[in-house]
């Protein structure tokens, strides 16, 4: 990018006091964490850095290491025991994750979970949902002891301090990935189990137990181990904590806060839709009030944009949720061959949305948690040519750099071991090499970060459109060209085009565009262009297209 010499403009618009001297800001978004783009791994089943930590005899008679779900087709595999990764094997690929363009690494829960595979709910068979028989807390979402380490992760001297420590010195920062809804599994075990259904305090202290009791049978007026719980339950069998208790939000500040002390960089909020507004606006309050301006996602698992938005906004604590209403709409559109990018369009919500600000959304196309895209290779690099340039966050989930288990869910594969070999293989896969052009790319360039986003065509195969970063010393204005189809597309565009040269950010000839002109190229099959004007919005009609963009860009919340 250019930098502006500014010293002497400076000078002058204090001597003479005019405000209309300043140029505009034209952001998307400013918060710091948002230049990030985001890969997030589930820490157990990514790679196994140290097997000396694996916990291999934990559990008893409910072992919990490497438990093969049954009725596996031939060929296909899934498991609910732990397999071994932890924070080394992550801490291992810091300059795999880095090079790809990546600048955070989103790990699950990294709590103590119980020692062995629960006995209740209902038995997991192959491509089952909801049911945990036989599961082991592999995925760490079954909070026991929220502010002890879970011992599958730490190795010597490479405990949760120590490896944020070392991952911001490979240039990556750490999203945590958070729960306070719920602890573990809590009733319906033919015997009850240690540690399932209870919380621990930072002493070691039981301090909540559920007794393997159905939740209407809680007694929590006369039984202290009880008033952690509400006394109706929420997701499957799980403890459903109650969030009007002071003691609960207490708890989770602490335990929370103590994560941010050790270099948490952000967090992601499991469940947020499971726990009140008000609890979450207090929770926000608390940690931002020790880790100022700290980044939060929540997951509220919804395709309502209106059901989501309220999350964001100040309200409620001002806390970002993962895009789930545009990921609907990516999957339609990169999922199938003659799908319409004007699909894409009405779930973007730039101007006067349901959400606080739409370019801090952490824009996704799968996880954990439902079937990892299915798509073609072809597929997946429009996908993340899309995601990488368009507004919002990217998050990618481990192993889609190279199409690993597409179209699985859980308990068919979709969490399944990806390990180093994998790994060492992935430049041999396009998407690969595709993803690492686009998220560097992303990676240097403000205004595909962070950029306000102006939609100039989107039809068919091709999409078309601008995004403009203008701050300080930043003046950038990209001009984004994707096209999904199978053959070269050309592009013609001229509206709010400003005259100048455009440099061919990916490769290609710098295109001069004289005022009033055209920039006339062609995109090939599958693929990206980008233009870059380093240069003040100075056209009349598109700098009153930004400051719209600018006025309308988020919610107008009472
Ligand atoms: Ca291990
Ligand atoms: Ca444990
Ligand atoms: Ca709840």
């Amino acid at each position: 990018m250019i930098k502006r010499t500014t010293l002497l403009a400076g000078a002058l618009t204090l001597a003479c006091g005019c405000a209309q001297a300043a140029t505009p800001e034209f952001v998307g978004t400013d918060a710091p964490f948002t230049s990030n783009a985001i890969y997030f791994v589930m820490t157990d089943r990514f790679v196994n850095g140290d097997p000396s930590n694996d916990q291999r005899n934990q559990g008893g008679a409910h072992p919990t290491f490497d438990i093969p779900v049954a009725g596996a087709p031939k060929g296909e595999s899934a498991n609910i025991g732990y397999l071994g990764g932890d924070f080394k094997g992550v801490l291992d690929n810091a300059g795999y994750i880095r090079g790809m363009g990546f600048g955070a690494v989103w790990i699950t829960p990294i709590v103590d979970n119980p020692n062995e595979a629960f006995t209740g709910g209902d038995p997991v068979s192959w491509g089952s949902k909801f049911t945990d028989r036989g599961k082991t807390g592999f995925h760490g979402y079954w909070g026991v002891n929220f502010y002890k380490l879970d011992e599958h992760l730490p190795s010597k001297g490479l405990d949760f301090a120590q490896f944020t420590a070392k991952m911001r010195a490979h240039g990556l920062r750490t999203v945590l990935d958070i729960v306070a809804n719920h602890g573990s599994p809590a009733f319906t075990m033919p015997k009850a189990q240690p540690m399932f259904g209870q919380i621990y305090d930072r002493d070691g202290k039981l301090i909540a137990d559920e007794q393997n009791l159905p939740p209407y049978r809680l007694d929590p007026a006369r039984n202290p181990l009880h008033r952690f719980y509400h006394a109706y339950d929420d997701l499957v069998q799980l403890s459903n904590n109650d969030d009007q208790n002071p003691a609960v939000l207490d708890y989770f500040v602490g335990a929370h806060n103590q994560w941010a002390d050790q270099g948490a960089d952000a967090f992601r909020i499991d469940t947020i839709s499971h726990m009140s507004t008000a609890f979450w606006k207090q929770f926000a309050a608390r940690i931002r009030a020790k880790h100022p301006g700290f980044f939060m996602f929540g997951e509220a698992f919804d395709y309502s944009p209106d059901n989501i938005g309220q999350y964001t906004w100040p309200s409620s604590g001002s806390i970002s949720v993962l895009d789930f209403p545009l990921r609907g709409r990516i999957a339609d559109v990169f999922e199938h061959r003659d799908s319409d990018y004007a699909k894409l369009l009405d779930r973007l919500y730039l101007t006067n949305g349901p959400y606080q600000n739409p370019y801090e959304l952490v824009t996704f196309y799968d996880n954990h948690d439902m079937a990892r895209l299915d798509a073609s290779d072809n597929g997946f690099i429009d996908a993340n040519n899309w995601l990488f340039t368009a507004r919002g966050i990217p998050a990618i989930y481990y192993g889609s750099e190279t199409g690993f288990e597409r179209g699985k869910a859980e308990h068919q594969g979709n969490r399944n071991y990806y390990g180093q070999q994998r790994i060492d293989a992935a430049s041999k896969s396009p998407i690969y090499r595709q993803l690492k052009r686009i998220a560097q790319l992303r990676e240097n360039t403000p205004a595909l970060q962070r950029g306000l986003m102006l939609p100039l065509r989107f039809a068919g195969n091709q999409a078309a459109f601008y995004r403009v970063y203008q701050k300080g010393d930043t003046h950038q204005i990209a001009l984004v060209l994707l096209n999904k189809g199978d053959a070269t597309a050309p592009f013609d565009v001229s509206d709010y085009l400003q005259a100048g040269r455009w440099q061919a950010a990916l490769g290609g000839a710098a295109i001069d565009v004289p005022d009033g002109g055209h920039l006339r190229t062609s995109v090939p099959a599958h693929d990206v262009q980008v233009y870059l004007l380093d240069a003040a919005a100075k056209r009349t009609d598109l700098v009153a297209e930004l400051t719209r963009l600018m006025q309308e860009r988020g919610h107008p919340e009472h």
